[in-house]
C-alpha cells in the first residue's frame, strides 16, 4: 500500500529575476539570484534523485513569488483544488496555475471563498491538517475543509500558536507515525496521537522538511535536527537554503508533489 508521501510527480516552478524581491516578514535583504536559482536546481535535482518524474515550469516575473508552487494550489492523486493566497501580491497565482493543473489532473476543483495557502495545510496519513494563519483565514479554510471531503479526505482545522508564516514552516511530516515540530507547536497539542520530534532551542528554523518516498531532504545549518532526523528515512539529504529563506521559504514551498494513479 501506497504510503502518503510515495509521489511519483513533482511540478516546479523556475525563479525569475523577480524572485528576489519576494515578500518576506521582518524585512531584511534581498537574495542573492543565482544562489537562489542553484538552490532551485539543486532542489529538483534532489526531488529526481528521490525518484520523482520533475517538471519544472518557466519562470513568470509578474509573479515575483510564483516559485513557491505549493501555495497557490493542492493536488492529490484524485484531483487538484486552485486556491485562493492570503497575500495580495499573490492572488492570481493560482488563476496562473491552473492551466498546468487542468492537463495533469482529471479534476481541478475551485476554492470561491475565503483565502488558504497550501503551505497551511498538512497531509497526514489519516486527515489533512488545515492550519489557520496571516493567509488561511476560516472562511478560506471552512471552504478548503468541503472541497477536499469532495475528494474523499477527513480534514481537522488548527489554529497554530502565532508568529509563523504557514502551519509547514513550523512542522512536517516525517513518516507515517511521526511529526518534526516546534517547541510551540509541539506543545499546542494538534498532533496528540502522532510521535513527535521537538526540533532543538535555536533550530526552529529548519522545521521545514520534505518527505519524499525514502528520503528526507533538510536544510543545512539545523545540525541538531539532523541529528534527530538521522535513520528516520533510507536517505537524508541536506539542502542549502539560505537564499530561499531570506524571503520566507522552506523546503515543501517550492513543489507541488502527488503519485500519479
Ligand atoms: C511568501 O511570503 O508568500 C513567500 N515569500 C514565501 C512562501 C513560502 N511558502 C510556504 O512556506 N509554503
Amino acid at each position: 500500500m501506497a504510503r502518503s508521501f510515495d509521489f511519483t510527480h513533482a511540478l516546479l516552478r523556475r525563479p525569475g529575476l523577480s524572485a528576489v524581491k519576494g515578500l518576506r516578514a521582518g524585512g531584511g535583504p534581498d537574495p542573492d539570484f543565482a544562489g537562489l536559482l542553484a538552490e532551485h536546481d539543486a532542489y529538483a535535482a534532489a526531488l529526481a534523485a528521490a525518484g520523482l518524474d520533475v517538471t519544472v515550469l518557466d519562470q513568470s516575473e509578474s509573479h515575483p513569488d510564483s516559485m513557491f508552487v505549493e501555495d497557490p494550489a493542492l493536488v492529490f492523486p484524485e484531483g487538484a483544488i486552485v486556491l485562493r493566497p492570503g497575500a495580495a501580491s499573490r492572488a492570481d497565482e493560482g488563476e496562473y496555475l491552473r492551466g498546468e493543473l487542468a492537463s495533469r489532473f482529471e479534476q481541478v476543483l475551485e476554492l470561491s471563498a475565503g483565502h488558504a495557502d497550501g503551505g497551511d495545510v498538512m497531509v497526514m496519513p489519516d486527515r489533512v491538517f488545515i492550519g489557520l494563519s496571516a493567509r488561511t483565514d476560516r472562511t478560506g479554510a471552512e471552504a478548503l475543509a468541503r472541497l477536499l471531503g469532495r475528494l474523499g479526505y477527513r480534514t481537522q482545522i488548527v489554529a497554530p500558536p502565532p508568529g509563523v508564516l504557514h502551519l509547514k514552516t513550523a512542522s512536517s511530516l516525517i513518516d507515517e507515525q511521526t511529526v518534526l515540530a516546534t517547541a510551540p507547536l509541539a506543545a499546542s497539542g494538534i498532533f496528540a496521537g502522532y510521535r513527535i520530534l521537538e526540533a532543538p532551542a535555536g533550530e526552529a528554523g529548519g522545521a521545514n522538511v520534505l518527505r519524499v518516498r525514502d528520503t528526507l531532504l533538510v536544510g543545512q545549518g539545523y545540525p541538531g535536527i539532523a541529528d534527530l532526523l538521522s535513520g528516520r528515512a533510507a536517505n537524508v539529504v541536506t539542502l542549502a537554503n539560505t537564499e530561499i529563506a531570506k524571503i520566507d521559504a522552506g523546503l515543501t514551498c517550492m513543489s507541488l508533489r502527488w503519485r500519479a494513479g
